[in-house]
């Protein structure tokens, strides 16, 4: 079928992309193994059709300097699709195309997902579903844990804010990251989260990568009667046999997935065994279509799927997935959306509203702007 042939709602053309960077502050700053960070840079990214609808998205990139770059990578694929057909699966396999000679990784795919979620958001605004909707589900609820402190900090300001993250939506699970000097660090930072909110609420955990193979060793069966959700990333993102070999002696299950990127990576850690749960990252994964190729390999494979920031998109995609597991809610974003994502009893909502639910509250854009 060639796009003039799609009813009228559904056929829209590539016309350009807007971007503007901003930077906000974050409530509980970040102190992990992956660095510190006390403001949270994003990309926000516009999609404008020629038949005048617009979608939106954002991206994470962590490192503000390193902005000029995905956005000049966005740049360089927004003028290739100028004109063309908004079909992001098309799209996607042109994009695919033109990186395999310099990389289809990296700030390739970070470009390209950015671009993807924009575009998947303008279709389903045009056609006025829900995204959800539009990838075949319906909107709903799904369940959150907290992620938004508990980082390596003094472990006399853990029980304090422990409290707090489990009162902002009524949580059932918590993320709290660990690493520390030794493992009795960590077994007292638990200890103390435990205390603050009791034994029901579930603790998922995050190394952030901060360990060497030789010491994951010794702390992981050291941590792993602790009663913890998962163990996540212990070791360096890409030693996918080191993985495997912590998975399989371990009881306590095994998280990665968020620095996977895109669907071919992601088969090749489900094929090494790599982890018990994946959780991949929109803007890692290569947005709404590399999340759903993945989610496919995830369901086929029958490993539980939960997601990595980006609370309000991936909320959507977690409904359509086939082994959905748990939401990562995080609330860095809110300050430029128009809308909040609240959390209550522990279950995040998506709504029926068209669109993937990101909207711009332009005044604090133009407040937070870099
Ligand atoms: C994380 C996310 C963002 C910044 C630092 C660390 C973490 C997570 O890996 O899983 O939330
Ligand atoms: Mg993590």
């Amino acid at each position: 079928m060639t796009n003039t042939q799609l009813p009228a709602a559904a056929r829209l053309t590539f016309e350009s992309v807007n971007m503007r960077a901003v930077s906000v502050p974050l409530t509980n700053p970040i102190v992990s193994n992956v660095g510190e960070f006390t403001h949270w840079p994003l990309i926000l990214i516009d999609v404008h059709t020629r038949e005048g609808v617009t979608g939106h998205s954002y991206l994470e990139p962590y490192v503000q300097k390193t902005i000029p770059a995905i956005t000049t990578m966005i740049q360089v694929l927004a003028d290739h699709f100028k004109g063309k057909p908004l079909a992001p699966l098309d799209i996607y396999g042109d994009a695919m195309k033109m990186f395999h000679l310099v990389g289809r990784e990296g700030i390739s795919l970070i470009a390209m997902a950015g671009l993807d979620m924009a575009v998947w958001d303008a279709l389903a605004r045009a056609v006025n579903l829900p995204l959800v909707s539009l990838l075949g589900g319906q909107p709903g609820p799904i369940r959150a844990y907290n992620t938004n402190g508990l980082w390596l900090l003094p472990i006399d300001k853990l029980a304090d804010q422990a409290r707090k993250l489990v009162a902002q939506g009524g949580f059932k699970a918590l993320k709290m990251r660990l690493g520390r000097k030794t493992a009795n660090d960590d077994i007292a930072a638990i200890r103390t989260v435990r205390d603050a909110v009791g034994d029901d609420i579930l603790l998922m955990t995050d190394f952030n990568q901060g360990m060497t193979y030789g010491e994951v060793l010794q702390r992981m069966h050291n941590l792993d009667d602790q009663n913890l959700y998962w163990f996540e990333e212990p070791i360096t993102y890409d030693n996918l046999d080191g993985c495997a070999h912590i998975a399989a002696q371990i009881k306590t299950p095994l998280q990665i997935g968020e620095n996977i990127y895109g669907p071919r990576e992601f088969y090749k850690a489900v094929k090494a065994g790599a982890a018990d749960l994946y959780m991949p990252d929109l803007m890692r994964i290569g947005g709404v279509t590399g999340w759903m190729r993945a989610a496919a390999i995830a369901g086929a494979a029958g490993y539980p799927l939960s997601s990595h920031l980006y609370p309000v998109v991936s909320a959507h995609l977690l409904r359509v997935s086939e082994s959905a597991d748990w939401l990562e809610w995080s609330d860095w974003a809110e300050p430029v959306l128009a809308e909040p994502f609240a959390v209550h009893n522990g279950f995040a909502t998506v709504s029926d509203k068209p669109g993937n639910g990101l909207n711009w509250n332009e005044a604090a854009v133009k407040k937070f702007a870099i």
